[in-house]
């Protein structure tokens, strides 16, 4: 791994190997002007001790001119050294001792529609660097384990860019000639080169102030396209809070005098944390009522805080290499979910992140693009951004925190932070500080890191009335996958309850069997029991409390047991839990029925508890509003398993849900109207949760009734986009191709044709309607004139939208669905890779669905397959999909 591998490679764990030369600083002149940039680098360097005096140094480039180099100041002979566009390699240099090398490179940001390195969004020059981005920038070591201080001079036209940002602290700048100025900026914290940026443009600005706990000032600015500033206000809002939690729950505090963030409309991912300029997609900053939902305040909250708390958990504690991906992100999101649980509510944002696993993880986790948490190794490193690497890497973070508790888990992290600050580290780095910190043996835990897949926990009750004595027995098993990491017991930590006839947690006399500490039974071996003695009534067992592990549940539990825990058992996630493995297997004998042309029942004491927790107003509206939510039908589709058809799939919700509808209609009326927040709109977790509640009653009032009156009003009457999204969808979902519907489309269009992030609204709503005819409805709208292939966010509200939330018309049984997707990813394939290859994960399930939709999966990717001069990106992932 010191040598730079060719794209495309098969890059391994274990070639790791640290650096022939160390990068002690890094000065940065970047020109920039219409059509081109120009940047001089000049690198520090020394050989490290051991390495031969004739090693050559090998740097990375990617699509890079080289217009000059020069050793310690005098420019180099050609003899010394061969560039091409990806790579640089220099013979000859000191044996012993520090030298500079200064390269000058030009590459052109306005033809850069891959979005990875120096590129132009909307006239504004920003970069993105992580993972191999740099080196679209500059040839240099770029990888995770160099680590360097940073000085960067920008240049540009004083016009075209009065703002001119780079990571750091500002240090000086001034007029040049020609109406041209500079900045300069210097970065004293040693960061990887994936942490560089550099943004310039003419921008506004939004600022505030913070004061750090102890007593540092730090100037907070958020930028962003002319017009546009004080829809930055929440997210503002949310980088206070966001900075004054980690200090209360994390001891951490910022660490310079600024903190920039940039909002950018042409962007691959949700945003950036490089140091002390985080650059997002402009969706995850801009907000107000009148355009964002609750659940984009929620979304902006979230990153904004991810982001932000990347300063420690990634920044001044990065990564050896990117297989220790997950050491940042994982710890980051299972960080940004704390937060969320902090300031909003625990229980809603656990079930929230559930659903996220399940709906996303559970998947990939599932099928051909099966990888560890920590991956053994990757083709392109872009493509192990996935919900494995972030979402089930928070959920080790959680065990861990379950494992240890609140008081070891907190020991663990500030070890971690004592030993490895200004470090690259591994994952054994992180797991040896909570073993040191605690004396917790976590060897078998790291499996979790190691092998892939969902473990199945499957618990089994027996329960002697005469002795008062329970047993549970656990089985765990892991089924091998497309991975083939092996399938070893893990250590899953069961968090658990035995709920008495009164509702509260009954305490046994004695337990023994399987290790309980507290409220968690540690499962280590392939099957354990657990024997609770002297109780005196039979409990309901309320098992996996708050879902401790990543885990498939299967519990043969009474229903009575089952209907008795949603409305007692203490751990609310758990009431939640209970009721959705219900309606989940509710759900699948519906899809059996649908396919054999028989009728769906639903079993009507299902539908009264469901009823019950709904219209139990001691409880939150959030809560309350995800009772009430069935699983997507993608969801459905995961749990048949197999032979998939999702017609049936369909026909079975629908039914389930007019059913529901029709069963709750006296209360859904009532929540419809009366429960939704009065007066002036606000975002606060609480009116968001009462919105969400009425308007979910609303849905299914609707479809149970077929009118509507009340949804037409709730979209005309709305005062925030929350309402008015909600009203809109019923009537394009429900009633699609109903003149109201269009009429309502059109006035929707009209009202916000000047508001992009509102425009990939009325796209992804179009391209998610469950409807055979959506197919067709997609390919015209790919020519709408405000669609835009170039621009990821809308790329992905049509495609991506279509592709992964409407099983229906996606896997259409003809195969146009997926054909017309193949053939759009080829299309973005040539001006985006990053993107077209996310996009084509949505047939990670392809293997699932029945034969005849299977077969037409099948063809539309091995059409992909063949096709010529594919990414690196994009083949990986097709070629992956279809093994
Ligand atoms: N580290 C970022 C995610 C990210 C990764 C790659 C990117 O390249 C286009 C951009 C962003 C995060 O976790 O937020
Ligand atoms: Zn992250």
């Amino acid at each position: 791994m010191s040598s730079p591998a060719p794209r495309g490679e098969t890059v391994r764990l274990e070639d790791y190997r640290p650096t022939d030369f160390v990068v002690h600083g890094v000065e940065m002149t970047v020109e920039l002007f219409e059509g081109r940039a120009e940047i001089e680098t000049t690198l520090s360097l020394s050989r490290r001790n051991g390495v031969p005096a004739d090693a050559p140094l090998l740097l990375d480039g990617d699509e890079l001119e080289l217009t000059s180099l020069a050793l310690d100041g005098e420019t180099l002979s050609r003899s010394y050294y061969e560039a091409d566009p990806s790579s640089l390699r220099v013979e000859g240099l000191p044996a012993s001792g520090a030298f500079t090398l200064s390269i000058g490179t030009r590459i052109v940001p306005e033809t850069n529609t891959k979005l990875m390195g120096l590129y132009r969004s909307r006239g504004v020059w920003c970069t993105q660097c992580e993972a191999e981005g740099f080196r679209r920038i500059t040839y240099f070591l770029d990888r995770p384990d160099v680590l360097a201080p940073y000085t960067v001079r920008v240049e540009a036209d004083r016009a075209a860019a009065p703002v001119l940002l780079s990571n750091g602290n500002p240090v000086e700048g001034g007029p040049l000639d020609g109406g041209r100025h500079y900045a300069l900026w210097h970065d004293p914290h040693p960061k990887p080169s994936y942490l560089f940026a550099l943004v310039a443009g003419d921008l506004d600005v939004l600022t505030d102030s913070f004061t750090t706990a102890s007593g540092r000032p730090v100037d907070l600015a958020i930028y962003t396209e002319k017009g546009l500033a004080s829809r930055a206000a929440y997210a503002m809002d949310a980088i206070k809070r966001s900075m004054r939690w980690d200090e209360e729950r994390f001891g951490r505090e910022y660490d310079l005098d600024v903190f920039n963030v940039v909002a950018i409309s042409d962007f691959n991912m949700g945003a950036m944390e490089n140091k002390g300029l985080n650059v997002f997609n402009h969706k995850y900053v801009l907000l107000d009522s009148d355009t964002a939902t609750d659940t984009d305040y929620a979304g902006v909250e979230t990153v904004i805080a991810h982001e932000y708390f990347h300063n420690w958990t990634g920044n001044r504690i990065t990564c050896r290499d990117w297989f220790q991906l997950c050491l940042k992100e994982g710890l980051t999101v299972y960080r940004d979910q704390r937060f969320t649980a902090d300031e909003r509510s625990a229980t809603v944002e656990r079930i929230g992140s559930v659903r996220g696993l399940k709906a996303h993880q559970f998947p990939e986790d599932q099928g051909p693009l099966q990888h560890p948490v920590r991956p053994r190794e990757y083709k392109e490193i872009n493509n192990f951004y996935t919900a494995t690497v972030y979402n089930k890497g928070a959920e080790l973070c959680r065990m861990i925190h379950t494992i240890l508790g609140a008081d070891g888990f907190k020991k663990g992290m500030d070890l971690y932070f004592e030993r490895h600050d200004g470090e690259a580290a591994t994952i054994e780095d992180f797991v040896r500080s909570f073993e040191d910190a605690t004396g917790e043996d976590l060897q078998q835990f790291s499996l979790w890191y190691n092998q892939a897949g969902t473990p199945t926990l499957a618990v089994e009750e027996r329960f002697d009335e005469g002795a008062g004595r329970l047993t549970l027995s656990l089985v765990q098993s892991l089924q091998p996958g497309a991975a083939d990491t092996g399938t070893e017991p893990f250590h899953i930590p069961v968090r658990f309850g035995l709920v008495g006839p009164n509702g509260a947690d009954m305490e046994p006399a004695a337990v023994s069997g399987a290790e309980v500490r507290g409220d968690v039974i540690h499962l280590r071996k392939a099957r354990e029991s657990v024997v609770f003695e002297g109780l005196g009534a039979r409990p309901a067992v309320s098992i996996l409390r708050d879902f401790s592990a990543p885990v498939t549940l299967e519990m043969r539990q009474s229903e009575d047991d089952a209907l008795a825990l949603s409305r007692l058992d203490p751990n609310l996630f758990n009431r939640w839990r209970v009721l959705t493995d219900l309606v989940g297997r509710a759900l699948t004998a519906g899809v059996a029925a649908a396919r054999r042309g028989t009728d769906v029942t639903f079993d009507p004491k299902l539908v009264e508890a469901i009823l019950a927790s709904v219209g139990d107003e001691t409880l939150e509206p959030a809560f309350r509003a995800q009772i009430l939510q069935l699983p997507s039908e993608s969801e459905i589709g995961r749990m048949v398993g197999s032979d998939v058809d999702p017609a049936a799939v369909h026909a079975a919700r629908e039914s389930t849900r007019r059913r529901i509808g029709a069963d709750g209609a006296e209360l859904f009326a009532k929540l419809s109207e009366a429960g939704r927040p009065s007066g002036a709109f606000s975002p606060d977790a609480d009116s968001a949760g009462r919105r969400a509640l009425a308007n979910t009653a609303l849905d299914l009032l609707t479809a149970a009734s077929g009118d509507l009156t009340a949804a037409e009003r709730r979209f005309r009457d709305a005062d925030n986009m929350t309402d008015r999204l909600a009203g809109l969808s019923i009537l394009v979902n429900q009633f699609a191709g109903s003149a109201e519907a269009g009429a309502a489309l059109d006035a929707f269009f009209r009202r916000f044709e000047d508001d992009d992030l509102v425009l990939d609204k009325w796209f992804a709503l179009q391209a998610g309607v469950p409807d055979e005819g959506t197919v067709e409805r997609v390919a015209g709208l790919a020519r709408h004139p405000r669609f835009n292939l170039a621009n990821p966010n809308r790329a992905r509200s049509l495609f991506g939208s279509f592709a992964s939330a409407n099983p229906l018309a996606f896997n259409r049984a003809d195969g146009a669905g997926q054909r017309l997707v193949a053939e759009v990813l080829l299309d973005l394939d040539r001006l985006n890779p990053q993107v077209s290859a996310r996009i084509a994960t949505t047939f990670r399930s392809w293997k699932t669905l029945e034969p005849r939709r299977r077969e037409k999966a099948r063809e539309a990717l091995t059409w992909l397959a063949g096709r010529p001069g594919l990414s690196t990106d994009l083949s990986d992932i097709v070629e992956r999909t279809l093994r």
